[in-house]
Formats: C-alpha cells, structure tokens, sequence
C-alpha cells in the first residue's frame, strides 16, 4: 500500500508552522465529529453543517484557548467526508496542544497532501484539479495564479474531457463495426470518422503545445544572457533588474561564475542568467571553467539574449557566441539578437528581430521586457482558456496525439483494420484518462500529492 489508509480520521495545521495571529487546524474523517467533541467545551452535540461557533478548547480541566469551530458534514466538505476546522490563536504551543488533543480522541497526523487526496478519492476533484490546487498554493505571480486556478475551477479538465466524449462515440462506431457479423450496420464513413478524429487529434496537440509557455508561467522563463567577452551582458542584466547586481568592467572576462537573477514582468516570472564571455582562446583555467558553466546554461535555456557590442565591429568571438548559442540552445528555445551599447553607436538599419539597446540609457529595455514575456501573454489572449503546465499532463496529452496520429493508417484500403484503429483510439483514450486521474496507478497519485504541504 503506498497511499494512506483512507478510513482514519486526520488531522493537521493547515496554516504554516510558527508563531501568527490565528492558526487553522483541520480534522476530516469518520470520527472527525467525535474527536473534535473530546475536547470542545460545550461538547457539541449534531453540530449544525457549516456554522461557526466560538468553543472552549479544553485539556481535562485545563483551559487551552478559545477557537472557532465551523463542522461540515460530508460530502458537502472540501474532502468530502465530515470535516472540523478550527481557528485558534497561532501559538505553536497551542497548535501543538490541539494536535494532541485530536490524536487522543481518535485522529492521526495527516501525510502531505491528505486532505486533497481525499477530496480527489471521494470524487470532489478530479486528479488534473487536485494538482492545481497545489499549484495554487505556490503560485506567485499574477499568470503562474491565473493558470492554476483556471485548472483547478476545471478548464484543463472540461478540455480533456470533451475529446475523450468525442474518441468514445469514435470508439463506438468501430465496436458496432467490429460486433457486427451479420453485417447489419451499414459501412463506416472512412473520411468523415478519420476528420473527426484528426479534430481531436489537433485539439490534445494543441493542449500538450501550450506546454513551453505553461512550463515557463509555473516556474518561470528561463532566459540566458550569451555573447562575446565584454559586449556589456552584465551591464545589460542590471540595467533589466534596475539593480547593481553583476561585476561590471572594461576588462574582458569579469563574469567567470553563472549568476541567477529573478524579476517580473507584466505577472510572468523571469529567471535571468548572466555567462561568462565565449571566446575562441580562453586564456586560463578559470576562464575555461567559466565557458563550460556559460554552455551548460544555454543547454537549460528557454530564450537566449545573444549580445553583440554595436560600437564595434563584429569578431570571431561574436560569431563564435551566435554559433554555440544556435548549438546548444534547446529545440524551441528563442534567440533574441541584442546589438547592445546603443548610446556609443549610430543608428543604422536593424537584422530583422534583432534589439537595439543601451544599458547605459535604457534605451530599447521596455521593448525587450515585452518581447520576453509576449509568448506567454499570447497563452492568454483567448482568456480563461487552459494551460497545460505539468510535465505529467503534457506527456499524457503528447501519447494521446501520437496514439491518434497513427490512426489515419489503420483507415485505408478495401478491408481497413478496424480493430487496429480501435487499439489507437484506447490508448488515445486511456492517456487522456490519466491527466484526470481516472486510471492513474497508486505511484502517480503517490507522486503528485506528495509533493503537497501537510494540511492540504
Ligand atoms: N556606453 C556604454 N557602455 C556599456 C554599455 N553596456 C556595457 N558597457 C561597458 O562595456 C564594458 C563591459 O561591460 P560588461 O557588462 O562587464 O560586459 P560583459 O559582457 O558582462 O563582459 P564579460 O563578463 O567580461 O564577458 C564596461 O566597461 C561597461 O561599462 C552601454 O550600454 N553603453
Ligand atoms: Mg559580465
């Protein structure tokens, strides 16, 4: 057994450890009303659902606190069982008090994520809701709260459900076929079922795209700063962050170290990393060092600023940099071409996507801000539409494609092989009922839900 017995009573703090104002305890279970009534004073006796009452906490004799008390009786709890929550004053000595308390009168200390999980068991959520909720919990920019609570009211879930509505009546179609051996059904309408079923095909395609921007609104862009020795990548880095963060010097070859800063745009995060210079000849070991770490970021980029000084003319490093950016860069990953130091140069004719900018006046910053973020804000545009933000849902949604995919083959010919077609159609089906958590192994569940903060 991997999950938790799911027919204890819990209980956990559901605010965060420490000394605050109030803090929430949480029991949820069979015996959760009972539990709670060992040591609330009055003992509430068939507590009305959703009331809150001011109680007396008590251990034995003992005055411990007073606390609100609201009881909600399953299913209409958020686990879907009976559930207490408490308020009390947030002293960890009181909260710890309580715990106890609850646990001699019949509750154990809730694992990570119990309550949610139990919420998804009990059928309140779905597995693709239950996640987002975690996600919600984290989420720390306008767009990274945007994408989870769009997934967690259901977004995600109404899309992945329609296309497998769609693939089941499919599937049907080719059953009745395949069952049929009086031949009392007429012929399948190859091209149409094969139209339907590329629709859907392009429909999970599209959600498992979304991916590359959902990836980067949840844990941030990941955008490296490349270019030749000396063509102003730290200054640029602080003129972004508005902040004196990097050693900045005429000399070349001051960066040695990879350094990471973060900053907001427009509610997307943005994770700004700073490389050493490449050159053809690095002079020591430490410059080497500093190369190698430079190429490993480009390998992790999902945007590239490739920076070339535009008061001078271009070099070997210069092109040396656009190569091994062009190399190493992810598939997908954007290249952004920056001819920096605009302030020293004359303005003449641009490459076409290449930024003209200037640390020193700012010039062209406001213009790269929105052009890092403008893929992410384009996710968006269409307003609350789904965006798939977890590696488990885009791999889930990238099978169900690829299973379709593979469907227009198997539709061919005087005798086409139905029930060939009907083998894609299931794993088309299957995967997509993984994302809801619909046939997810007990290691899945296991997975995501420990990744929870206890008392969610
Ligand atoms: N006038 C002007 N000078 C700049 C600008 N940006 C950088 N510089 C100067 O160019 C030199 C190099 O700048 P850095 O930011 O250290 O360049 P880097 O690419 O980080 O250099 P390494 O870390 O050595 O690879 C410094 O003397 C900066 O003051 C700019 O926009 N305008
Ligand atoms: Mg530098």
């Amino acid at each position: 057994m991997i999950l938790p017995e799911t027919s204890d009573t819990i209980v956990a703090q559901a605010t965060p450890p420490g000394a605050g104002a109030l803090a929430v305890l949480r029991l949820s279970g069979r015996g959760a009303f009972a539990a709670a009534a060992g040591f609330l004073r009055p003992a509430p006796k068939d507590p009305p659902h959703g009331v809150a009452r001011l109680l007396a906490v008590r251990d034995g004799e003992r005055l411990v606190d007073r606390a609100v008390a609201v009881f909600f009786r399953g299913p209409a709890s958020y686990t879907g069982e009976d559930t207490v929550e408490l308020t009390c004053h947030g002293s960890p000595y009181i909260v710890r008090t309580i715990l106890n308390l609850a646990v001699s009168n019949g509750a154990r200390p809730a694992a990570p994520g119990e309550f949610t999980l139990r919420a998804f068991l009990n059928g309140k959520l779905d597995l693709a809701q239950a996640e987002a909720v975690g996600q919600l919990i984290e989420s720390g920019t306008e767009a990274a709260h945007r994408a989870a609570l769009t997934q967690a009211e259901g977004g995600l879930s109404r899309e992945v459900r329609a296309i497998k509505e769609e693939l089941v009546g499919l599937l049907a179609q080719l059953e009745a076929r395949l069952d049929d051996s009086y031949e009392e059904q007429p012929a399948l309408e190859l091209r149409a079922f094969a139209r339907a079923a590329e629709a859907a095909r392009s429909k999970a395609a599209a959600l498992a795209a979304g991916y590359a921007a959902g990836r980067g609104i949840r844990d941030g862009l990941k955008v490296v700063i490349s270019g030749a020795p000396n063509s102003g990548k730290s200054s640029l880095l602080n003129a972004l962050l508005g902040c004196d963060r990097a050693m900045v010097s005429k000399q070349a070859g001051t960066t040695r170290d990879t350094l990471e800063a973060s900053l907001e745009i427009d509610g997307f995060k943005v994770l700004f990393t700073d490389t050493a210079g490449l050159s053809a000849r690095a002079g020591s070991a430490l410059e080497r060092e500093g190369m190698r770490r430079a190429r490993r970021a480009l390998e992790k980029a999902d945007t590239v600023l490739l920076v070339k000084d535009s008061s001078s003319k271009e070099t070997p490093a210069d092109r040396g940099a656009a190569r091994e950016a062009g190399r190493l860069a992810p598939e997908g990953a954007r290249v952004l071409r920056l001819l920096s130091k605009a302030d020293l140069s004359a303005k003449g004719p641009l490459p076409a996507g290449a930024f003209r900018v200037s640390a020193r006046t700012g010039e062209g910053l406001a213009r790269l801000r929105t052009a890092l973020v403008a893929e992410q804000k384009k996710v968006f545009r269409d307003g609350a539409q789904a965006v798939v933000t977890s590696a488990r849902h885009y791999s889930a949604l990238s099978r169900a494609a690829a299973e379709l995919a593979l469907l227009p083959g198997k539709l061919r010919g005087k005798t086409p092989p139905l029930e060939l077609a009907a083998e894609h159609l299931r794993g088309a089906l299957a995967a997509l009922a993984e994302v809801l958590g619909e046939t997810a192994p007990e290691e899945v569940l296991a997975g995501v839900f420990s990744n929870f903060c206890v008392g969610k």
